[in-house]
């Protein structure tokens, strides 16, 4: 399959349905709605609501019953991406190529749009109900999916260790705990909550979450060795920065050569999983090996 064009397509419709659900509005709350505008519309991969939709297409689903679900997770990676870029975490001035929110707007702006944008992920999901008459059980299942992945057994979680883990040595036991949880959870959960939308049954379930787990850290050790290696025209942020922080890294823990052969190994696994779904999972498979040549 031509995995580009289907990233094309499917940035296309993820941004369409974005757009209608954050339109760029006038009125009292004015400043923060245009932050949250900014922010949600300053890039990004759209990779969360990809691997949504296509795990709801590969258990039989409707990609466009399943857009909801699709732009509720972008809501909620872009909230933690201003949150984690704010001077009391990350302190980074660039995000997706362009100033972050804090640098465009200011501090509390920032902070509220990211309190924005992960109130409305709740907020857009109970009001797709209506879409749902008579499978109502699969919203709530997503929307208590998500409010774990998201919250402190999860990315919040996965953030305050990485915050406690800062000037000191971890191991990679350590290192893959955190990984896990802050931002293996979110990947995990936006392929879950599109089996669980596309109507899959408990086996399909099981064995998509086993996919998003290893595409989480697949992710995760791509996204150190980026940092290593990377561009930074590509990478819409400056390289380098986890050395210079000096945080812990799969390439700093493990060497660059052993980081890649770990994210190809996560690759093969995560592939593994998706035996059983033939010709319904390709698009999963390829965006597990896209992983492994992606230069953003
Ligand atoms: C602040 C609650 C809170 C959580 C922050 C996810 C996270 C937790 C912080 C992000 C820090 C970071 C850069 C982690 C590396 C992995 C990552 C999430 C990269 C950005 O995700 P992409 O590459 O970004 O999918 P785009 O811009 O393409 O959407």
């Amino acid at each position: 399959m031509d995995l580009k064009a289907y990233l094309e397509d499917r940035r296309g419709l993820v941004n369409r349905a974005l757009g209608a659900y954050l339109p760029q509005v006038r009125g009292p709350a004015f400043r923060v709605a245009q932050a949250m505008h900014y922010s949600l519309f300053a890039g990004g991969k759209r990779l969360r609501p990809i691997l949504c939709l296509a795990a709801a297409e590969a258990v039989g689903g409707d990609a466009g019953e399943a857009l909801p679900v699709a732009c509720a997770l972008e809501m909620v990676h872009t909230y933690s991406l201003i949150h984690d870029d704010l001077p009391a975490m990350d302190d980074d001035d660039l995000r997706r190529g362009q100033p972050t929110c804090h640098k465009q707007f200011d501090e509390a702006t920032a902070i509220l749009a990211g309190d924005g944008l992960l109130t409305a992920a709740f907020h857009i999901l109970a009001a797709a109900a209506s879409r749902f008459e008579g499978r109502e059980r699969h919203l709530l299942e997503v929307m208590e999916l998500l409010g774990a992945a998201a919250g402190y057994q999860g990315m919040v979680g996965g953030q305050m260790l990485d915050l406690m883990a800062e000037g000191r040595q971890v191991s990679l036991k350590e290192l893959e705990t955190i990984h896990r949880l802050k931002t293996g959870a979110l990947l995990t959960a936006a392929v879950r909550a599109g089996a669980l939308v596309g109507g899959g049954s408990r086996g399909e379930v099981t064995l998509l979450t086993g996919y998003g787990e290893k595409f989480g850290l697949a992710f995760q050790v791509t996204d150190d060795l980026l940092d290593v290696e990377g561009e930074a025209a590509e990478m819409g942020k400056a390289p380098g920065m986890d050395e210079k922080r000096q945080k812990a890294t799969y390439p700093a823990l493990l060497g660059v050569e052993a980081a890649r052969e770990w994210a190809r190994r996560l690759v093969e696994q995560a592939v593994a999983e998706l035996a059983p779904f033939g010709q319904r999972a390709e698009p999963l498979r390829e965006l597990a090996r896209y992983l492994l040549v992606r230069r953003s």
